[in-house]
């Protein structure tokens, strides 16, 4: 049983015919990326898809009604309207009472899943945030991906997280975690992580055939994890200090719980004088660019 879906025009067409379709998530829009500038990305991100020879699905609820595949005028809204962040939890509520809410990647992948598409792009994963000993802050992206047929392509999760205790989660979940093209799981703004994985695939074949070993074996979720070149990479010095002022400026003013990220986040931004967000912009251009290629070798097969 799922909640009943929008599917966009174009996307309905692409899975009935068994082309390739990338879902794309509406948080990383709504709340991940500044205004103005998160709507150029977001249309921006739709063609990529598409220049790779597949059809984009943008995710979020409008209205109450959880839609798969966008309008243009429906980007535009997730872009300027200020939007709930909804995860799984909050789309019963969001139907419900009528609102809208742009999707997290549980969310994204729960719908998306729904609708029959089998490979997503973001940015970072959620994940166990420091300190989740005692908050027990841990992202619903991450038990969800334990029971949700969706592929995730993304470049890890942000060195704000507790990297080793979302890799550990991982595992006790069941979710595979692939490095794609690479050994280790990378540090979202950073090539690597420095921590090693079982797992390295290269090409977008050999993950199109764990999808279809996967598709014969109970709904459980996959991590691609697609490391931003060294080239394009943050400079690590840099991230370091960076990070490491903003939680001394955190903890200077007082910031706690669920307040903590978000304060991060911006203070990043602000501390690296952009540079952050530049790199968050190309490791998710790299990501969709992987994951239509993913899409398409899923839909050959
Ligand atoms: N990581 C990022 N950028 C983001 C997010 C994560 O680098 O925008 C968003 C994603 O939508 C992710 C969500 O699913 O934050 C996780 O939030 P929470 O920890 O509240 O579940
Ligand atoms: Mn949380």
């Amino acid at each position: 049983m799922t909640l009943p879906l929008s599917l966009g025009a174009e996307v309905a067409d692409a899975l009935s015919a068994g082309r390739a379709v990338v879902a794309l998530e509406s948080t990383i829009i709504s709340h991940g990326l500044p205004r103005p500038d998160n709507l150029a990305a977001a249309r921006e991100f739709e063609a990529i898809v598409r220049d790779a020879g597949a059809t984009p699905a943008t995710i979020a609820v409008l209205d109450g009604v959880p839609h798969v595949g966008l309008s243009e005028a429906e980007v535009e809204r997730i872009a300027m309207d200020e939007m709930a962040k909804a995860s799984v939890r909050d789309l019963a509520v969001l139907a419900a009472t009528g609102g809208s809410g742009a999707t997290t990647v549980a969310a994204t992948a729960h719908l998306g899943a729904a609708a029959g598409i089998r490979v997503f792009a973001t940015g970072g994963l959620g994940g166990v945030h420091r300190g989740a000993v005692e908050t027990y802050d841990e992202s619903a992206d991450i038990p969800t991906l334990g029971v949700t047929r969706m592929a995730v392509v993304c470049a890890g999760v942000k060195s704000v997280l507790d990297i080793g205790a979302t890799l550990e989660r991982l595992e006790s979940l069941s979710v595979p975690v692939i490095g794609y093209g690479t050994d280790e799981f990378p540090a979202f703004w950073l090539h690597s992580s420095g921590i090693a994985l079982d797992w390295r695939l290269d090409t977008p074949e050999e993950v199109a055939a764990v999808l279809r070993a996967q598709d014969a074996d109970a709904a459980r979720g996959l991590i691609v994890a697609n490391p931003i070149s060294t080239e394009l990479q943050w400079d690590p010095a840099e991230h370091d200090r960076v990070l490491a002022e903003s939680f001394a400026a955190a903890e200077a003013a007082g910031v706690r719980g669920k307040a903590v990220t978000p304060f991060l986040l911006g203070d990043i931004v602000e501390r690296s004088g952009g540079r952050s967000l530049e790199v968050n912009l190309d490791l998710v251009r790299g990501n969709i660019r992987v994951a239509s290629e993913i899409a398409v070798a899923y839909a050959g097969g």
